[in-house]
């Protein structure tokens, strides 16, 4: 497996990157994906379970970021799908230089869609513009529904929100209507899936959006 040991960003302005790198993708007609969410919310699982449902329809690499280990690019590579492990030097998010970089590395000919699996944080990698097309933010079930109170930025510089593990609903005091609330008072235009990449409820919905995603950045 490949490793790539990253470093923070020296440039000035991360927004300026990010800008550079977006309009460089929007060229190439790579859609990136800034995948963010808390640790062990499901974003490996979630990944893996859209590259094989998609595996006819688009083809799919993943940047798994993590301040150390390989497991999650494993999980993918075995899947038989382009991905990279890149390790943050400790750091708890990406930015635009360090995606660029990780970018760089792997061998995105014929690559429709690039999943940066940002580090799992609610706070830091919501704070950093990565270059990416749209960031997708994830939360499950037994987090919580009062997470937008307490972690707004993520929910406000999302464009999609995957609620995952709906399969454990029974399990958990989570008030649904609550949380569309609340993430739709922080943010109006959000779209909302609720999924679970266990049993498959709800993966269609959010594949078929993706899909979307990627016919309209590449008729920008
Ligand atoms: N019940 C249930 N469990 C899930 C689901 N998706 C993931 N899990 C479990 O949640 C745990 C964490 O899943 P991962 O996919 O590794 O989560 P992650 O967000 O990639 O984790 P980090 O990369 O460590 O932040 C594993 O035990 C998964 O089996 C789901 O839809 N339902
Ligand atoms: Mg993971």
């Amino acid at each position: 497996m490949k490793i790539i040991e990253l470093h923070k960003s020296i440039t000035e302005s991360n927004d300026r990157d990010a800008e550079k790198l977006r309009n460089r993708l929007r060229k190439q007609g790579l859609l990136l994906v800034n995948l963010m969410s808390s640790a062990g919310s499901g974003k490996t699982t979630m990944l893996s379970r859209t590259i094989t449902d998609l595996k006819d329809r688009v083809r799919i690499a993943v940047m798994e970021a993590d301040i150390d280990a390989s497991v999650d690019a494993e999980r993918i590579a075995a899947l038989g799908a382009v991905s990279i492990q890149v390790h943050t030097d400790g750091m708890c998010h990406m930015d635009a230089g360090m995606t660029e970089e990780g970018l760089n590395n792997m061998d995105l000919e014929g690559i429709d869609i690039a999943f940066l699996e940002n580090i799992g944080n609610l706070i830091c990698p919501a704070e950093y513009d990565t270059g990416a097309g749209c960031n997708v933010m994830i939360l499950s079930v037994p987090e919580g529904d009062d997470k937008p109170l307490k972690y707004p930025l993520m929910f406000q510089n999302s464009d999609a929100l995957l609620v995952s593990k709906i399969d454990a609903l029974p399990y958990f005091r989570f008030d649904m209507d609550k949380l569309y609330e609340r993430v739709r008072y922080l943010n109006p235009d959000i779209k909302i899936f609720p999924i679970s990449a266990k049993t498959g409820e709800g993966m269609k919905e959010w594949e078929e959006w993706l899909l979307e995603r990627l016919a309209a950045w590449r008729k920008k």
